[in-house]
């Protein structure tokens, strides 16, 4: 745990947040500022600053992580009219917490361009 980090803090319990899953290696909680009616940050409970900072020895990590997306996003009711899967790196990508999330977004025609 980064005792600074904000994420750190909300998987130790230390912060409060809507927590919607979690299990031993992933937490997700509802976005504190929704850009869709469904918002869920996923991350993992070990502080990854960013997807830079992944190695190859984390690829199952990763892949679970996508498969904890896919799962919510089914229990929260947008898997079958879709949502999309954001992972913001760095300043210009539009990172803001460095700590590794992915961001699930749904339950609304989201715009066609990324930005
Ligand atoms: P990003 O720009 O990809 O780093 O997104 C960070 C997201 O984290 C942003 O959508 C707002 C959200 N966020 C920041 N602080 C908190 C917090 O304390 N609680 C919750 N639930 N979300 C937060």
């Amino acid at each position: 745990m980064a005792k600074e980090c904000i994420f750190c803090r909300i998987a130790a319990g230390e912060v409060p947040s809507d927590i919607v899953y979690q299990d031993e290696d992933f937490l997700a909680f509802r976005d504190i500022s929704p850009q869709a009616p469904i918002h869920i940050l996923i991350i993992p409970k070990t502080h990854i600053a960013s997807s830079a900072e992944l190695t190859e020895e984390q690829h199952e990590l990763v892949g679970r992580l996508i498969i904890t997306a896919k799962n919510l996003a089914e229990k929260e009711g947008v898997a079958k009219e879709g949502y999309r899967l954001v992972i913001n790196c760095g300043s210009e990508g539009g990172q803001v917490v460095p700590h590794l999330h992915l961001h699930l977004l749904g339950g609304r025609r989201l715009a066609d361009k990324l930005g």
